[in-house]
């Protein structure tokens, strides 16, 4: 741990082997004191916050991944697909409330033509041309390819045409093949995730980038997975956060697991901000994490708790006892307590308001 200390104070990058330290280890308050210093030096002390709503469109999937209790097949009761006027009901209230950024991700629908896509981004955008839609996870955008017989490469520069802003970083999982053979086989490879960042990045489309833990991979895979955003990072500088999705059992087919603790979360939002050197945002997802992990959690270098998000069924379908959204004044008060400065921001981390003491 002292070595990886002098690193940390010099700005050396770490290597696999301090990363599997950092998670190995019980010294959680050294683990959260080294990421706290490398926050305070990437991004200083203000914390973001958005004003945000989060829009599942669909529950129906084909891909059928042990580790999600929102996936539905479309014969099944519980399946659900909106329309787009229902999609644009759920736009216009939120932003008559003042969001900035709608963040949309689905199941991978089996029979829903690329169009419905394309034209929930058109509407979006013609409902408000300022919002900033974050919308389909690389694993969407892989699949609208297959589905419209088109590259990637032009499925996103349609979509971009039509509203498109960003990606979100939902799809990732764990990069890890013998994981993905377990948990999800059907869905894209990790390299086909990564190649469908590394192509958005390079049409000028950021992203964020996840990464699901706390299923069946090890500390290594963990590590291995931070490397590979890492690396990607390097080449493109397109990710503008990295966020650590905690996993819940409830209703999936790995039910039997007994999803994360409080000192493991935190410790792997640590060791994300230790690991990730390149990038400047580490959010802590309120929805999975409960409020008062991600209250702690920007103290173990964190530098951004989302947002709003109003509606949220992926997580809850799993079991998060959290709330639906939280209100603007909430994350204040939270950022403020924790003794950071807080600050709103846009999907691409342009400051629209500092809310100084
Ligand atoms: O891709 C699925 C994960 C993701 C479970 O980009 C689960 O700012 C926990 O990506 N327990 C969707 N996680 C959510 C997502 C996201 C969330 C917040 C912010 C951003 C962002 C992205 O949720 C899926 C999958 O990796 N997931 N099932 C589960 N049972």
């Amino acid at each position: 741990m002292d070595v990886i200390e002098e690193k940390v104070i010099s700005g050396e990058r770490l290597s696999r082997e301090d990363g599997l330290k950092l998670l190995e280890t019980d010294d959680l308050l050294r683990v959260g004191a080294l990421a706290d210093q490398a926050r305070r030096r990437a991004a200083g002390d203000r914390v973001f916050f958005i004003n945000n709503r989060h829009i599942n469109h669909t529950n129906v999937c084909g891909n059928g991944c042990k580790f999600c209790a929102f996936n539905a097949r479309e014969d099944s009761p519980g399946a659900y697909t909106m329309t787009l006027d229902e999609v644009i009901e759920r736009a216009r209230a939120s932003l008559a409330d003042g969001a900035t950024e709608l963040h949309i991700v689905g199941g991978e629908h089996p029979s829903l033509p690329y169009e419905y896509y394309l034209e929930m981004i058109a509407a979006l955008r013609r409902l408000d041309p300022s919002v900033h839609i974050q919308a389909f996870t690389a694993s969407e955008i892989a699949f609208f390819a297959r589905r419209a017989g088109k590259s990637v490469a032009e499925v996103l520069l349609e979509l971009k045409d039509a509203g498109l802003g960003s990606l979100p970083g939902g799809g990732a999982e764990i990069f890890s093949e013998r994981v993905r053979r377990q948990v999800c086989p059907n869905k894209i490879s990790a390299e086909g995730w990564l190649d469908v960042m590394r192509t958005a990045h390079k049409a000028g489309i950021k992203s964020n980038a996840t990464m699901l833990y706390g299923h069946v991979e090890t500390a290594g895979e963990r590590i291995d997975h931070l490397l590979r955003l890492r690396e990607l990072q390097d080449e493109t500088g397109g990710f503008g956060s990295f966020i650590p999705l905690a996993f819940h059992p409830d209703n999936t087919k790995l039910s039997e697991l007994p999803g994360t603790t409080g000192v493991e979360d935190l410790k792997m939002l640590a060791v994300g901000r230790l690991m990730l050197d390149n990038f400047v945002n580490i959010k802590a997802f309120w929805i999975m994490l409960g409020i008062k992990v991600a209250q702690i959690s920007m103290h173990f270098g964190v530098n951004d708790i989302d947002g709003t998000v109003v509606e949220e069924k992926i997580t809850h379908a799993a079991g998060a006892r959290t709330g639906q959204s939280i209100s603007r004044d909430e994350l204040i008060g939270l950022i403020r307590d924790a003794g950071r400065t807080p600050v709103e921001r846009d999907t691409l981390y342009n400051v629209i308001r500092v809310y100084e003491d």
